[in-house]
């Protein structure tokens, strides 16, 4: 195996414009040479998302079914019950997901919550899964909370990039978003962060959105990077579909700039062929949501994920698998995979 090229903060724009415009079979080939430094390419890894407190959000983000401004017709729920959680996570847990993310629809948690998400977390936890929540803003309370009661990421999006973001939202700014990713990091948690495409941005707007992730002083340990699912009555019900082949550029320019991250190939595979997702993991995902609902839409059911993911010879990652690609690192992930009772295809 080549050495791995060093990890960088640098890239400029210019670099990853290039990057992002290469003839296209020479940007899959560049993104799957990075790819198999870091990782083992016949693996992915499982994540659980559970809606925790669904929709009557205050904020006004133009994609969401969740905000009570776009006129949505989801109704507001309360926080759900600790035991729900972890009922659902038991199931999550044995369908092989290895990490468990607990949604709410949320500008910022309230301190009234707090013991609640805490008892979450121990909980998912005691399970022996990954936790990670995306709650909206932290304060540095809340942030030191949620780590001293184990929680292992955090998620909070760029969602787009920072010229294109006061189209999408007016409620915060992007300069708020990096706040909170800045805090979590701080805290010692590990930052899940990512964003959308699709949403009638310029080829600009995908690029900048992967190089302000790219350039932060420490990659995100894991980059969701969703296709928008165009929600009935919200502003972007109607926008333009984005052409599938600039998708997995943007995954592929993600895999190239932050060659250790976990890229998620994260919302809309309901709307993907199998051939586009697999393109997807050439690319460099190595990561998916599982289960048939992210937090109110569609997703594949797992029947027909397991058999995507046995038509192409892909096992589960386990927990832990950081990017370190090593034998003793393969194994462990492979051993994990196992233990999760998947099917390891010839
Ligand atoms: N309320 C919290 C927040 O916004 O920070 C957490 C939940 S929020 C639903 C999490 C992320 O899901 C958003 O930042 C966005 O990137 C993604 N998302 C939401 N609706 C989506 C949609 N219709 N299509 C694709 N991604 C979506
Ligand atoms: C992320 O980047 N995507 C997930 C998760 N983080 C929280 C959410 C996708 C939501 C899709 C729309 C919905 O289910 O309402
Ligand atoms: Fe609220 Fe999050 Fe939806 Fe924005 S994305 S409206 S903050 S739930």
């Amino acid at each position: 195996m080549l050495d791995a090229a060093p990890i960088r903060n640098d890239w400029t724009r210019a670099e990853a414009e290039e990057i992002y415009n290469k003839p296209f079979m020479d940007l899959l080939f560049e993104a799957q040479s990075v790819h198999r430094q870091h990782y083992d390419p016949n693996q992915v890894q499982k994540s659980k998302l559970l809606s925790i407190k669904t929709g009557g959000c205050a904020e006004d983000c133009a994609y969401c079914s969740q905000s009570a401004r776009n006129g949505a017709k989801l109704s507001a729920s309360k926080l759900i019950e600790v035991e729900r959680v972890l009922a659902e996570a038991r199931k999550a847990k044995a369908g092989g997901a290895t990490r468990y993310c607990m949604g709410a629809a949320w500008r910022s948690p309230k301190d009234r919550d707090m013991a609640a998400l805490e008892a979450m977390i121990e909980g998912v936890k005691d399970l022996g899964m990954e936790t990670c929540m995306t709650l909206g803003m932290l304060d540095d309370s809340q942030v030191f909370r949620l780590r001293d009661a184990g929680l292992d990421y955090y998620n909070h999006n760029i969602d787009t990039s920072e010229r294109y973001y006061s189209e999408i939202i007016t409620t915060r700014t992007f300069a708020d978003r990096i706040d909170t990713l800045n805090r979590v990091r701080e805290a010692g948690m590990k930052v899940c962060a990512g964003g959308i495409v699709g949403m009638g941005e310029q080829q600009m707007d995908r690029i900048d959105m992967i190089l302000a992730l790219a350039t932060l002083e420490e990659h995100p340990d894991s980059v969701p990077v969703n296709m928008l699912i165009p929600m009935p009555d919200t502003p972007l019900a109607d926008v333009a579909k984005l052409d599938p082949i600039e998708f997995v550029r943007t995954i592929a320019l993600a895999r190239i700039l932050m060659p250790k991250s976990h890229v998620r190939l994260s919302a809309g595979r309901s709307d993907m062929s199998d051939e586009l997702q697999a393109m997807c993991f050439f690319a460099g995902a190595n990561s998916i949501f599982v289960g048939d609902t992210l937090l109110t839409a569609d997703n594949p059911e797992e029947d027909k994920d397991q058999m995507l993911f046995d038509r192409l010879g892909i096992t589960v990652m386990g927990v832990g698998c950081d990017g370190s690609h090593s034998e003793n690192q393969s194994k462990t992930c492979a051993v994990s995979a196992a233990e999760n009772g998947e099917v390891v295809s010839a």
